[in-house]
């Protein structure tokens, strides 16, 4: 047998090793000076930062929808939300000359990040099939392709439109407007990859799709109670919350089969003077190591803690909250007390004792949050985690008082105002009879393509245009190979970007990349320099402008884009596209009408903070069919892998990537560098495989379909979570996703559950 090294690219240079220091801090200040220096934009680049989150004139930082600390500094930054801005500043161009001298084939064999390190799209590029090259092509001519496409289908549901979450809320109203008049509901979103789950499980127990606690609640809980997600990386501005948590004495859980930086220490950047004497602060009372998708049975645990404290406590359940605002609280108590401390410590893979310490914590609590990202969604049955969270909740009253209430870490900047704006395969009846009325249009009532569905579509032959509004879906989306097949069938593929990525080069026989200003850049329309408006984490709605200068005087800003294909595909709508995109206010004015939440949205969107869409839910008023808030009587599922030599394999994101784009190989707060191609293990697993620390291994995994995918040469690294689990990164592992992997509860693709095989890396040639 031949070294098992030989088939990789030997890279002696990548390292592992424990990170001591706090999170953010000064490991975060150094980062974001190298970042700067590297995108060329030491000089703007601070200048750019000063506007970002101002309340009043600045820019919201397009990276994660963590709100901004509405009391505090108006300057609320961290590390990422830097590397984002200058990713989108750099002076680097992907124009004309960049495409004429790579064939797209070429570009294939690119890496991501090399792809996107070409620089900002600077005019529209065609795909021209004979030089196998993107050629220009002028905006009025890719338009008129897009119209002759969409138009000469046999039915609207053959186009799908597809939304990543960084679109603004104007943007997104006429986005959606265009599909539902041309005529369909296909409107697949990265949202139906991130918090699907929570959406529908808020839905059904609380009557909205959104969290009800807001950053004043963050600062006044007495208990945090945070699941499943890397806060230090992904939502570092959580660091804040947390800092002033532990000083003020309130306890913090963290549940999370890995121990993540945020559930340690932190040192706060703009707090001078922690910065200035290294003093962090924890961050941390509790870390529970669950097993994958033990989430549920933990916190079944913790409702069992509750009701036996309960037959010496009267106060251990909030009677008077039951009666008078839940529905099926009996039935509950009789499922939670009939399930044994055995199933629950098998399924969560912890002890009775660590669950019932956060029962006892939850119990000491007068005002408890719970808060979950990704970990809990991306489950098959993230639906009912969700919704046990909200069964504890309820239990002891956390909802609709200061300081309570669930609290889903939303990803994109603008991810959940997509939602509120109209971008739903499902929307409801309610929303269309609205949108009909104020914008005199007959959207169609079925139900459209979530992202699962129009991949499978795509194969059939079902959908034949592909329209991408930002985002990067083949890679985005599960099982790469088969996504990028699907592109391949479409008869037109359009990308609305920035930057060039995957998604542009796995297209369709006919392509277009359409490049748009970003959320840092100046928009100037007939009425003057315009702005857009985003939607944060916690409800609040504020105004964004961009004042940098865009880095080529071809783009298009995304309304202005939108409107045009809208023209173009609906020559005769009445719908008035071009005068919306005059002034950006006409078009807050048709959604202040068709939008529930945005009465007068002109006048309170330019109050200085914005305003804060209404949330029945927190003033306990419940649009659920009992008009009370639900609990829910799931069973326990089973999440034990069905046999020793299966793991269950996470896919995540390192600290230096924002989703498919890749900033460098290194993931600081896990001690790892120069390394991506990698699986994250428990040392007993490890040892059982005889795979040495370090070595090249062949993760195999088995999809529910039955069918299998394979990554080789993957580095097996011994990291501290659970036997029985594994993780590694995304996008790279979506090659291991089967297509048929989602959940059947919210169709999720199942990115956190992989059911994987690890072995010794084989030959080259085996
Ligand atoms: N810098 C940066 N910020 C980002 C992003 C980015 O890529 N980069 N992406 C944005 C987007 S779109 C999103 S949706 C969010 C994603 O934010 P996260 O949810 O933090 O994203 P992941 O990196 O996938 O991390 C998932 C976390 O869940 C944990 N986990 C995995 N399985 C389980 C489980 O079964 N139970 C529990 N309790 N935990 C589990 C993992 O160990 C990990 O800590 O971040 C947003 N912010
Ligand atoms: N295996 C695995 N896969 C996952 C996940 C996981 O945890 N594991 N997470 C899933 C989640 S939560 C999400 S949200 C998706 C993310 O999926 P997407 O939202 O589709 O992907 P991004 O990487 O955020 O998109 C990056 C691209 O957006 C474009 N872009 C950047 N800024 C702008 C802009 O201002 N306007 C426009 N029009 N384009 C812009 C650039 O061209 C860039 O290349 O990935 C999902 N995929
Ligand atoms: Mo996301």
């Amino acid at each position: 047998m031949t070294d098992p090294e030989s088939h990789q690219t030997p890279d002696p240079s990548w390292s592992q090793a424990d990170y001591h220091h706090p999170a953010a801090g000064w490991g975060a200040a150094r980062s974001v000076g190298t970042f700067l220096a590297k995108e060329g934009a030491v000089v703007s680049g601070p200048r750019a930062m000063a506007r970002m989150n101002h309340s009043d004139g600045g820019f919201d930082c397009p990276g994660c929808a963590w709100p901004d600390d509405l009391k505090g500094l108006a300057l609320d930054l961290c590390e990422n939300g830097v590397k984002h801005v200058a990713w989108e500043m750099t002076a680097r161009r992907a124009d004309r000359h960049f495409f004429a001298a790579h064939a797209v084939d070429e570009l294939r064999g690119w890496r991501d990040a090399d792809l996107e390190a070409a620089g900002r799209l600077t005019e529209p590029m065609s795909y021209d099939a004979a030089t196998d090259r993107y050629v220009p092509i002028t905006w009025a001519a890719a338009f008129a392709m897009i119209g002759q496409e969409l138009r000469g289908l046999d039915s609207p549901d053959q186009a799908a439109f597809y939304t990543s979450g960084r679109l603004s809320n104007e943007a997104t109203f006429l986005y959606q407007l265009m599909a539902r008049e041309y005529g369909t509901n296909n409107l697949p979103d990265c949202s139906n990859m991130c918090h699907e789950a929570s959406g529908l499980a808020l839905q059904a127990a609380l009557g909205t799709g959104k969290g009800t606690a807001d950053l004043d609640d963050w600062e006044t809980a007495d208990a945090l109670f945070i699941f499943g997600v890397n806060a230090a990386s992904n939502a570092p501005r959580m660091l804040t919350a947390l800092t002033h948590a532990y000083e003020r004495g309130a306890q913090i859980v963290h549940v999370n089969p890995l121990v993540e930086a945020a559930a340690r220490r932190a040192i706060i950047p703009h707090e001078v003077v922690d910065m200035a004497l290294n003093k962090a602060t924890r961050t941390s009372s509790l870390n529970l190591q669950v097993r994958p998708g033990g989430d549920l049975a933990l916190l079944r645990g913790i409702a069992k803690s509750v009701f036996e404290a309960h037959a010496t406590h009267p106060a251990a359940v909030d009677q008077a909250f039951l009666a008078r605002h839940t529905h099926g609280s009996d039935r509950y108590r009789a499922l939670v007390e009939a399930t044994t401390w055995a199933d629950l410590t098998t399924q969560s893979g912890l002890s009775e004792s660590e669950i019932r310490k956060a029962g006892q914590i939850y119990l000491a609590s007068d005002r408890t949050l719970m808060s979950w990202c990704l970990g809990l969604t991306q489950h098959e049955h993230g639906v009912d985690t969700v919704r046990e969270i909200v069964n504890v909740l309820l239990l002891r009253g956390n909802l609709g008082r200061e300081g309570t209430g669930p609290s889903p870490v939303r990803g994109h900047s603008n991810v959940q105002g997509n939602r509120t704006c109209g971008i739903d395969h499902r929307p409801s009846r309610e929303f269309l009879d609205r949108l009909a009325a104020a914008c005199d249009i007959r959207p169609p009532l079925e139900h459209g393509l979530d992202t699962v569905a129009t991949v499978q579509a795509m194969h059939r032959g079902a959908v034949k245009v592909f329209v991408g509004m930002g985002g990067n879906f083949v890679r985005a989306a599960p099982d790469t190979a088969y996504t990028a097949a699907g592109m391949h069938r479409c008869e037109l593929t359009v990308h609305v970007s920035t930057k060039l990525n995957r998604s542009h080069l796995d297209h369709g026989r006919k392509a277009l990349i359409l490049p748009c200003l970003g959320r840092t850049e100046r928009d100037p329309q007939r009425s003057g320099l315009q702005s857009v408006s985003v939607e944060d984490s916690m409800s609040m709605v504020h105004l964004s402008r961009g004042h940098r200068k865009p880095p080529s005087p071809h783009l298009l800003s995304e309304p202005a884009i939108i409107a045009a294909m809208a023209r173009a595909t609906l020559p005769d709508s009445t719908t008035p596209w071009e005068w919306y995109v005059e002034d950006y206010d006409r078009i807050r004015d048709v959604m202040a009408r068709a939008l529930v939440g945005f009465e007068d949205f002109n006048t309170r969107v330019r109050r200085p903070r914005g305003f804060r869409i209404e949330q029945p839910a927190r003033e306990l008023v419940f649009h659920t069919p009992t008009r009370r808030a639900e609990f829910s009587c799931a069973p326990l599922p089973d999440v034990v892998p069905e046999s020793d030599d299966v793991l269950v394999l996470q896919t995540m994101r390192s600290h230096d990537q924002w989703n498919t784009t890749i900033y460098s190989d290194n993931d600081r707060y896990r001690g790892i560098k120069n390394l991506r191609t990698l699986i994250l293990m428990n040392t007993e697993d490890m040892t059982s495989r005889g795979i040495p620390q370090g070595t090249l291994v062949d993760i195999v995994a088995t999809s529910k379909d039955g069918s299998v995918r394979e990554l080789r040469g993957y580095r097996a690294l011994a990291y501290d979570l659970p036997r029985g689990s594994a993780a590694g990164y995304m996008p790279e592992m979506n090659a291991l996703v089967g297509i048929s992997d989602y959940s059947t509860q919210s169709n999720q693709p199942l990115m956190k559950n992989l059911k994987v095989r690890v072995t010794p890396a084989r030959a080259k040639d085996e």
